[in-house]
């Protein structure tokens, strides 16, 4: 095998007429005619001057054509960096600086404000649009459709994944095609994918779930995926009688229960329901099976690792649990201060290793060697507790972070910016509950004595810097912070005081 990652989910389908991607207005892309495209990029990325192991850095919306970047990229040994498209520019400029990426693919409406930023890094810029069309599309389209793959091992990187950190400086947590194809494999058998598997897939392409978790059990599986560009709930419901899977975050699922046309019979058809990304409530996993008779089968990864733990495909999924260690992946509760593994059922620090945990964080030994240990188990900063019949539950997180509808957001990067508003003497940023995302975010003020901070122009401030998913959905001033006695700031008491403000 001359590339694994590529020749085992992309090369095995090239002569394949099979139906790949069902895409909206009723198209559809075959496995071939999706392959004759990768391989053009491929050899567009290769006669700009990529070589093996150079960086492809991605800013676009959800396309085949995006997926084929990522095929193109695994074809031509290239590593693939895929962006969250709610990025602002000065987000975006900190990944192709630190990744070193040697191009930038962004759509038309993002172009003028990447100018800059590709030139100041030495980067190339090339437009690819959610409808096909821009500068890489048609450079690569007189290209030949197919390519000679490059080879590569299971040693070497497929993908940088940036990951936000509790210091507020992102972090490239680098994966091999050995982490994402043992991923694929160990899920493919432990869901039952077959070729007979439609996906329901209305995931964003640029993290793991979506990407590395949908994307690549449907090709491993030789199934296919209706690709919808993002969640429409009326687009699920019309497109679920055609599926036989669905994977999502909690956010979809207590959004398709909040609609009277999610009935029994709409998913009688349905094989199997995934959620992850962020804690899934026993409450809507039980409110799931009332509605549906289906029981939803919880898993639990990072971004740093892939899957590490699924509920059972035979067998109980038990509610509020995300199940146990999947094949291959060993996993340990600890103490946080001595690293001692601790007694069954205490609670404790997640630890994990095996072949689908990450080769470190991009030029940065230090981060990978706190969260890294040398024999191998990557602390993952979740609490978690296993019960007497081996089932993890995910109790907590020693890290300071927030998820929201599914996305990671770092409190340290919100409150480095507040820090610095005008009349702003210190702030803390903190999740509460919210109804649709699971957790929102909130921003606590402390005033400079005798200032007023203005907290309009404060949001609008942000709103250059920050995604619009990391933007506090609310400002509050307190005249100070609660702290312990060691002057450490209590977010846990802070979360108590706005628990039930209803954001
Ligand atoms: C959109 N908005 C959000 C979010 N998404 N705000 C906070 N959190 C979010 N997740 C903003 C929009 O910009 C908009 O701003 C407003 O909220 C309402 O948008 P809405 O139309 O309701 O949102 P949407 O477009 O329907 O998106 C919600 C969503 C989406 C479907 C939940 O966020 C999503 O697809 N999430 C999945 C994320 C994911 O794939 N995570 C996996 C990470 P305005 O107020 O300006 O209108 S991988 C991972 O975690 C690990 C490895 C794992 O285990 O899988
Ligand atoms: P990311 O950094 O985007 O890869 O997010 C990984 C984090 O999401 C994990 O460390 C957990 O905190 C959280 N997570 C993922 N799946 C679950 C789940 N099923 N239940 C609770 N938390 C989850």
């Amino acid at each position: 095998m001359t590339n694994p990652l590529y020749d085992t989910l992309f090369g095995q389908h090239d002569q394949s007429s099979a139906v790949f991607l069902h895409l909206p207005g009723g198209k559809t892309l075959s496995y071939a005619d999706f392959l004759g495209m990768a391989a053009q990029y491929a050899g567009y990325l290769t006669q700009i001057g990529l070589t093996p192991g150079d960086r492809v850095a991605v800013q676009i919306e959800k396309s085949p054509q995006a997926l084929a970047v990522y095929a193109a990229c695994a074809q031509a040994g290239l590593v693939f960096l895929p962006l969250n498209t709610a990025y602002t520019a000065e987000e975006v400029a900190y990944f192709v600086e630190n990744s070193g990426a040697g191009v930038v693919l962004c759509d038309d409406r993002k172009h003028s404000d990447l100018v800059p930023i590709a030139r100041r890094c030495g980067a190339r810029l090339e437009t690819l649009n959610g409808d096909g069309s821009g500068s890489f599309a048609q450079h690569s389209e007189p290209l030949p459709q197919t390519f000679e793959t490059v080879t590569r091992s299971e040693d070497d990187l497929a993908a940088f994944l940036y990951t936000s950190g509790t210091t507020g400086r992102s972090k490239g947590a680098m994966l091999s095609q050995g982490n994402l194809l043992s991923n694929a494999r160990t899920l493919t058998n432990a869901w039952q994918f077959t070729p007979a598997d439609i996906l329901l897939h209305a995931l964003p392409i640029f993290h793991t779930h979506g990407l590395f978790v949908a994307t690549n059990i449907t090709l491993l599986a030789g199934g296919q995926m209706i690709f919808l560009p993002k969640f429409d709930l009326d687009q699920m419901i019309k497109e679920m009688p055609r599926a036989t899977t669905m994977m999502g975050v909690p956010t979809f699922y207590t959004r398709l229960l909040g609609d009277a046309r999610f009935t029994k019979e709409l998913t009688a058809h349905m094989r199997l329901f995934v959620s992850g990304s962020a804690p899934l409530l026993a409450e809507t996993h039980v409110q799931f099976e009332d509605r549906t008779g289906h029981r939803i089968l919880e898993r639990y990864g990072m971004t740093e690792t892939n899957m590490n733990t699924s509920n059972p495909y035979d067998g109980e999924r038990r509610a509020g649990t995300v199940g146990f260690p999947l094949p291959g992946v060993e996993l340990k509760i600890t103490d946080s201060q001595t690293g001692a593994t601790l007694p069954q059922g205490d609670i404790g620090e997640i630890e994990v290793r095996g072949p689908n945990v990450f080769k470190g964080y991009w030029q940065m030994p230090e981060k990978t060697a706190e969260e890294l240990r040398s024999d191998g188990f990557f602390i993952t900063g979740d609490l978690g507790q296993i019960d007497a019949d081996g089932y993890l539950s995910i109790v907590g997180r020693s890290k300071d972070l927030i998820i929201s509808g599914g996305y990671n957001i770092y409190p340290k990067e919100i409150e480095l910016l507040l820090d610095e508003q005008e009349g702003v003497l210190e702030s803390a940023v903190i999740g509460v509950p919210h109804a649709d995302f699971g957790e929102s975010v909130l921003g606590v003020l402390v005033a400079m004595p005798g200032a007023a901070p203005d907290l309009d122009q404060i949001t609008a401030k942000l709103s250059k810097s920050l995604a619009r998913f990391k933007q506090p959905r609310k400002l509050v001033i307190l005249p100070e912070l609660p702290r312990n006695t060691m002057g450490k700031v209590q977010k846990k008491a802070l979360r108590e005081q706005f628990a039930t403000t209803g954001w």
